[in-house]
């Protein structure tokens, strides 16, 4: 007899992590400065006011961490590369000491009996690229792809599963929309442009790695996807939907997998003549990917304006031409962060990928929950609210598998505590927390949660 949880034998279970939210280390070994470190410093971008200098120190602590994860019984490890620790002004040589953290990390895991899972771009762009254009600037992505060639070939021998970028749509539209994270641009629809750079240079990065000598190496992507839908049957509410749905996820989603743009985006933006420019693009953009990674966190119930008018170029936003689109508050749980907890959406996402690619392997990159920990009086930290969540979202991963769907693995956001973007230190989303004065590790009671789920897993 399965349980509702049990899981195939070789199912994933991972966590994951991101360079810039737990290295610190900035300024050692030849590492060169990234957006995030000049964003972090610009006034009143940081809620909390603090950067990443320090993060979890994980540049000088990473063996003892990848020790404790072991220990929870994890049997993967997502991790991302800081493009400055490999190029300095992301371009020219590789830099050795950059190359040997990293294959200092995926020895260690190794070592523990955990593989290693690289991403290239967790978002830190060489801000000598971003003086140049950043993302805005066609030539950045052939410099991705540069930095992914050089480093795929110094380390391919050590990490087999690559993943070229970690949500395009939030470097696109948070970065050079809404201007919420670095570089805190407001573009307007141009925007676009941005996510556009960014796919095409997953596109050459796959081509340049699928080249060269390690041949066995596995390669996809990961696209923060959204369970959508409308607030009710209106017609304005369906369009709402549609154009969430159209920019969080189709925008991405069809090109990588299908060779096409979605139209209605791209007319929603008014953007049809730039991309039947850059049309050629796509046969690049659409190179096969060995699985996708979704980062599943929340869903969105989407209504439309009165009067039917959704763009205002005068916001700026992370849905530009759809501005005026509204989120409605459900009632449903949030999480700190916000964000309404609905882990059927889980399995909407694995469905939505896989309608598009078939058997293609299918992994959660990441998926968490934030929460105001504290550590107890009694040493203890009793998040039995992100407990609850995991069980949650660990039974909707079951869900999917139990209704055919490629599911292959789980990666749990994060590993540790960790410096959360435009939030700073101020939001937790450990299995483990971490002591930012002392930078002592204790296990959450939803780390010790996974440890015996995933020994009960073991088991059957
Ligand atoms: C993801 N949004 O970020 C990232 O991949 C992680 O680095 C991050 O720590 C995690 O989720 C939690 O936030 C997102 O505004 C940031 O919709 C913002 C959004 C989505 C994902």
């Amino acid at each position: 007899m399965t349980t509702p949880t049990q899981l195939p034998a070789d199912f994933v279970w991972g966590t994951a992590t991101a360079s810039y939210q737990i290295e610190g280390a900035v300024a050692e070994d030849g590492r060169g400065p990234s957006i995030w470190d000049t964003f972090a410093r610009t006034a009143g971008k940081i809620s909390d006011g603090t950067v990443g200098d320090v993060a979890d120190d994980h540049y000088h602590r990473y063996a003892e961490d990848i020790a404790l994860m072991a220990s929870l019984g994890f049997n993967a490890y997502r991790f991302s590369i800081a493009w400055p620790r490999i190029q300095a002004t992301g371009t020219g040589p590789a830099s050795q000491a950059g190359l040997d953290f990293y294959r200092r990390i995926a020895e260690t895991c190794h070592e523990h009996g955990i593989t290693p899972w690289a991403t290239l771009y967790h978002w830190d762009l060489p801000q000598a690229l971003e003086d140049q254009g950043g993302w805005l600037n066609l030539d950045t992505a052939a410099a991705f792809r540069d930095y992914a060639a050089l480093t795929h070939d110094a380390l391919g021998d050590v990490i087999q599963h690559w993943i070229t970028l970690n949500e395009p749509w939030c470097s696109a539209f948070l970065g050079y929309g809404n201007g919420v994270h670095a570089p805190g641009k407001q573009v307007g629809t141009d925007a676009f442009k941005a996510a556009h750079h960014l796919l095409l240079g997953h596109g050459l990065a796959m081509n340049a790695m699928r080249e060269s000598r390690h041949t066995d190496s596995v390669l996809g992507i990961t696209l923060n996807l959204y369970s959508v839908r409308p607030a009710s049957d209106s017609e304005l509410d369906h369009e709402a939907a549609r154009r969430t749905d159209g920019i969080g996820n189709r925008f991405f989603l069809d090109p990588v997998l299908t060779g096409s743009y979605p139209s209605d985006v791209l007319l929603d933006a008014g953007l049809s003549d730039w991309f039947e420019e850059r049309s050629g693009d796509l046969d690049v953009i659409h190179v096969p990917v060995d699985f996708m990674g979704i980062n599943y966190y929340s869903r969105h119930t989407a209504a439309g304006p009165e009067d039917g008018v959704f763009a205002d170029p005068s916001v700026p936003s992370a849905s530009p031409g759809s501005e005026r689109v509204q989120h409605v508050d459900t009632g449903a749980d949030k999480t700190f962060m916000g964000w309404e907890i609905h882990p059927d959406g889980l399995v909407d996402v694995v469905a939505m990928v896989a309608e598009r690619s078939g058997d293609l392997p299918i992994y959660i990159t990441e998926n968490g929950a934030a929460y105001d920990d504290q550590v107890g009086a009694d040493g203890q930290v009793d998040d039995e609210e992100r407990r609850h969540y995991f069980e949650l979202h660990t039974g909707a991963c079951a869900d999917a598998v139990a209704q055919g769907l490629p599911l292959r693995g789980y990666f749990a956001w994060s590993f540790m505590d960790n410096w959360e973007w435009a939030f700073g230190l101020s939001r937790r989303f450990g299995l483990v927390h971490v002591d930012y004065d002392t930078q002592v590790r204790t296990v959450k009671k939803s780390g010790a949660w996974f440890r015996d789920f995933l020994a009960a897993q073991q088991q059957a």
